[in-house]
């Protein structure tokens, strides 16, 4: 993490992780996020990575992580300097929920990640029988598997951007208060 000069102030830094199956919508949202803009996406070989500042004092470089299979196998490779773990779910793949919450339980096991916060967005609310935040709360047994950290479902939709600024000033907050709760406010200011 670095101290970075913005508009002659300070503003820190933080790393977050951009998770999901392949098709979940991660690239949808993160240029939805970015440029305010539909782009058609390709799906994700490798990664891309943007910067997104949501709120002055925070700058969020945000690693988008392709989610097909052979490329599951690297995520873990991407959880070191992790601050924070957004993990889109499509809410419309019924058949894949499973294999989806399995690598959500795989993840966060992750050494790296231990106690990271995590945002889960339930993608794809403007599909009819799209299931709920409630929903995929239950079905992904969120409230045991994230008993450790901070953690918070939004319903979103990456086509329009509904409740996506919404999940990630919900995941703000919550790195936020992480980075002070480890108590290693050198290491926050210390280039990673
Ligand atoms: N209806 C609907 N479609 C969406 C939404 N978000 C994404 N999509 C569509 O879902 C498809 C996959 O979106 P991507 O953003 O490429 O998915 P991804 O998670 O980046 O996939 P990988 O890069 O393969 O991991 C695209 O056709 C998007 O237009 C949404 O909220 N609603
Ligand atoms: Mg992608």
């Amino acid at each position: 993490m670095g101290l970075l000069s913005s508009k002659n102030s300070k503003i820190n830094q933080a790393h977050v992780l951009l998770l999901g199956l392949d098709s979940a919508g991660k690239s949808t949202l993160l240029y939805k996020l970015k440029l305010a803009e539909d782009i058609t996406t390709m799906p994700t070989i490798g990664f891309n990575v943007e910067m997104i500042e949501l709120e002055s004092s925070l700058l969020l470089t945000v690693w988008d992580v392709g989610g097909q299979e052979k490329m599951r196998t690297v995520w873990s490779y991407y959880c070191e300097n992790a601050d924070g773990l957004v993990y889109v779910v499509d809410s419309t793949d019924q058949q894949r929920l499973e294999v989806s919450r399995k690598e959500f339980e795989h993840i966060l096991k992750n050494e790296h990640i231990k106690n990271v916060p995590v945002v889960l967005l339930a993608n794809k609310q403007d599909v009819p029988g799209a299931l709920t935040a409630e929903d995929i709360t239950r079905i992904f047994k969120v409230k045991k598997l994230c008993s450790d950290r901070n953690w918070y479902v939004q319903p979103c939709c990456a086509l329009t951007g509904d409740g996506l600024i919404e999940g990630f000033r919900k995941l703000t907050g919550f790195v936020k208060s992480h980075i002070k709760s480890r108590g290693d406010t050198l290491a926050f200011f210390k280039q990673k």
